[in-house]
């Protein structure tokens, strides 16, 4: 009998935490996305942020500049928000590469000249989660400076603050 209530107990504070991650929203959705090129029409910035984590460049939900210095991409927020992470979904059919030392800026400046909160040093994985830690601001950039690149998300995904990692349950399926 104890280890019955001790399991209905378990499971309640999982569901809990489940419905936790589900209630977490993607706000990048619901901003506005530009960049410093767009290298042809269908890899414009808003493919970043159409809800489709696809890293096949072709399948046409990658944005990709052209060869920028610095290559450069930009979200607005419209509104002030304090960020807990930013998840990157990188190129994965090639050039994954290409998005090493690139930064992750948030803040209210709309040149993008705001403060670093986390460094892309290592494209291993496609998805690659930032933690920005509560900064806060109305713009979320990523910038490859120092070098002529070309910047390519298939999706950035920006979060509030939370204690938990939706990627975990839903990897590249999430929201
Ligand atoms: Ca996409």
């Amino acid at each position: 009998m104890k280890c019955i209530v001790v399991l209905l107990v378990c499971i309640s504070i999982g569901w809990v935490h489940s419905r936790k991650f589900l209630d977490q929203v993607n706000i990048a959705r619901s901003g506005e996305a530009t960049q410093s090129s767009t290298f042809r029409p269908e890899y414009n910035a808003a493919a970043a942020i159409d809800g489709n984590t696809d890293s096949n460049l072709k399948m046409g939900s990658c944005s990709h500049t052209g060869k920028d210095n610095p290559a450069w991409w930009r979200l607005d927020l419209k509104k002030r928000y304090k960020v807990g992470r930013v998840v990157i979904v990188n190129r994965k059919d090639c050039c994954s590469e290409r998005l090493l030392g690139a930064e992750v800026r948030v803040g209210d400046s709309a040149d993008n000249n705001n403060p670093v909160c986390g460094t892309v040093t290592n494209v291993s994985k496609e998805t690659i989660v930032v933690s920005c830690e509560e900064r806060e601001g109305r713009y979320v950039s990523v910038v490859i400076p120092g070098r002529e690149e070309t910047l390519q998300l298939c999706e950035v995904k920006v979060y509030e603050p939370s204690d938990t990692s939706e990627e975990i349950l839903f990897g590249r399926f999430g929201r």
